[in-house]
């Protein structure tokens, strides 16, 4: 059985390959919905309504856990895809925002993410309830996914627009940020040479392997490790772009 990741396009890939390292056993199902994305812009019961499909063709292959690798999905249909399954359902936000309390010395924390994502305040909820005293400075980037999707991380393009987009951060007081959309550590370089080294960018990816590791473990689901792991991937749009960005990514042909 398999674990199934979706995400808005080729994001959630980010959280493919920290599941690879951290369960490289495991068999993989992706689906990157990369003809419908951006979903930052849709209107919510939009997105909704595309994840409702998406989990719907990943069931078919009888998957053992669905994980919401997209952040603008994880804030507006978790707690219903959850309800709905009867298999556990892990999405990228509280573990995004775990690893930000886990890393911040000043309390003070800086969010980016779509402008779903922003809109919905799903991170400064979960921060405020891990730590209430937290405070919170958000922004949404809503021109950074787009130029992951057509493979454009280090173009000069690219850095102009994180530039422009995170002025509006830059000079607040945070010690960390947290990437909050699984596009963003494809620029995470970008985000890193406008924020500056004082600021540790925090990716959802790492902590969501953690959880996802947690709960099969917790089920007794995690693979044997003489298993040969089977990784398959799909996608709704370009499949030679995707391949592309997914191979340079995960260093391996899929
Ligand atoms: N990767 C998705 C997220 O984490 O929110 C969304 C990207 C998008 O669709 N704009």
């Amino acid at each position: 059985q398999a674990i199934a990741i979706l995400d808005s396009g080729v994001g959630g890939l980010t959280v493919v390959k920290e599941v690879v390292r951290q369960l490289p056993q495991e068999n993989i199902i992706y689906f990157g919905d990369t003809d419908r994305t951006p979903y930052g812009p849709r209107d919510p019961q939009e997105v909704v309504q595309f994840t409702h499909q998406i989990v719907d063709f990943l069931l078919q292959f009888q998957p053992k856990m669905v994980v919401i690798a997209c952040n603008t999905a994880t804030a507006v249909a978790l707690d219903e895809i959850r309800t709905r399954l009867t298999i556990p359902v892990v999405g990228v936000i509280h573990p995004g925002a775990r690893a930000a309390i886990r890393t911040t010395r000043s309390g003070v924390i800086g969010v980016i993410g779509t402008e779903g994502t922003i809109r919905s305040n799903a991170y400064e909820q979960a921060l405020r309830q891990m730590a209430p005293q937290t405070r919170v400075f958000s922004e949404a980037c809503p021109q950074f996914a787009p130029l992951v999707e057509k493979g454009q991380f280090y173009t000069e393009q690219t850095r102009a627009i994180v530039y422009q987009s995170l002025q509006g951060l830059k000079n607040r007081p945070m010690d960390c940020l947290i990437l909050g959309c699984t596009h963003y550590p494809f620029l995470a370089d970008a985000i890193s040479d406008v924020m500056g080294p004082e600021v540790t960018l925090i990716s959802s990816a790492e902590e969501t392997a953690r959880e996802i590791s947690a709960v099969l473990d917790h089920q007794g689901m995690l693979a044997g490790t003489d298993s040969t792991p089977v990784r398959q991937f799909f996608c709704s749009g370009d499949p030679v772009m995707f391949k592309q960005i997914a191979q340079s990514w995960l260093n391996e042909q899929i």
